[in-house]
């Protein structure tokens, strides 16, 4: 016990340490950002981090209603086993889809949680990104990836901004912009069509996809440095695709059949899966495949029971499946 103290204090004075030395480089974040392949190698993992269970941590927005973002990854991550610790960017009674909704931007509890975690010395074995709320949370986040990151960190970003062509009423044009810096920094990157199409500044439209137009916008994301990626609800008859890609590699398709109609917060419950599984070290198509079958399930089980669309899909009563 008391071994394990001084361990702890130890690093956290060189946690200490190491952020004075950032605040005085404040050139560094100037520079461009490292690709996913560039890892950094100055951060190390915690002594103790391979007893513990895996960590990860989860920058997103919590949404008392509507079954989205934190709500989601927190019940799923802990499910499959890994440590979910929440890094809250706005407060909201409702998801923005909803006819009424209040948010409370957290832009300025990030900054000062974020040292808290790094002068207690702790490390994450992932860090995924999701809702952000403002320009500001996206350096925040740059600068939340540049401390945590270690060779053994799997970074997933979910450039939330928007479905079905349009932009969430949030997430401004300057916002969008923005958003587009983490695409370097991703490990794995889980935009949805219209997603893609924002990051790349290609043109949305409804109806099919040809296998053409997707590879050239799978393409442009792997050229911005996104490590893998998979594009998400590509519509097919009778069926929704996943496109999945990966650098030097042809890009694979994967189709699952449509169970109902598409829902809010069904993105957030496939990157929620995504990332346990990327934090577990398992493999990304098989997640990819894990993930539509258990958001198939959900929505037939949704539509079955009636829930209004906004509600997201029920998938409580089949979480134990994930394990
Ligand atoms: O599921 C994406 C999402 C996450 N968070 C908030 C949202 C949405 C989509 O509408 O409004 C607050």
């Amino acid at each position: 016990m008391e071994q394990q103290k001084k361990t702890g204090s130890a690093e956290a004075e060189n946690a200490e340490k190491e952020s004075v030395e950032k605040e005085g480089a404040g050139a560094e974040s100037a520079k461009k950002e490292k690709t996913a392949t560039e890892r950094s190698e100055t951060n190390q993992p915690e002594t103790d981090a391979p007893r513990r269970p895996k960590r990860c941590a989860v920058i997103n927005d919590l949404s008392g209603i509507g079954r989205c973002s934190l709500t989601v990854s927190m019940p799923i991550l802990s499910v499959m086993g890994v440590q979910c610790c929440p890094l809250p960017t706005a407060f909201l009674s409702t998801h923005t889809a909803f006819p009424l909704f209040t948010i409370k931007d957290l832009t300025d509890q990030m900054e000062p949680v974020m040292e808290v975690w790094q002068k207690l010395a702790f490390s994450f074995d992932g860090i995924s990104v999701g809702f952000l709320s403002s320009e500001k949370q996206v350096e925040i986040v740059l600068d939340f990836i540049r401390r945590f990151r270690t060779r053994d960190t799997a970074v997933i970003i979910d450039p939330v901004m928007g479905d079905d062509g349009k932009p969430y009423v949030t997430c401004t044009k300057e916002l969008q912009k923005k958003i587009r810096r983490l695409v370097p920094c991703a490990d794995i990157l889980t935009p949805n069509l219209t997603e893609a199409c924002l990051l790349t500044e290609n043109p949305w439209h409804a109806g099919r996809w040809s296998r053409k137009e997707l590879d050239t916008l799978m393409q442009a994301l792997l050229d911005e440095g996104a490590g893998k990626v998979v594009i998400t609800g590509i519509p097919f008859p009778g069926a929704i695709g996943n496109l999945c890609g990966e650098r030097g590699e042809s890009p694979v398709m994967l189709r699952n059949k449509i169970s109902g109609h598409s829902r809010p917060g069904t993105g957030d419950v496939f990157s929620s899966i995504v990332t346990a599984d990327a934090v577990l070290g398992n493999d990304f198509t098989l997640s990819v495949r894990k993930a539509s079958r258990f958001i198939r399930r959900c929505i037939r089980r949704t539509e079955e029971e009636q829930i209004p669309q906004n509600e997201g899909v029920c998938f409580e009563e089949f979480l134990k499946s994930l394990k």
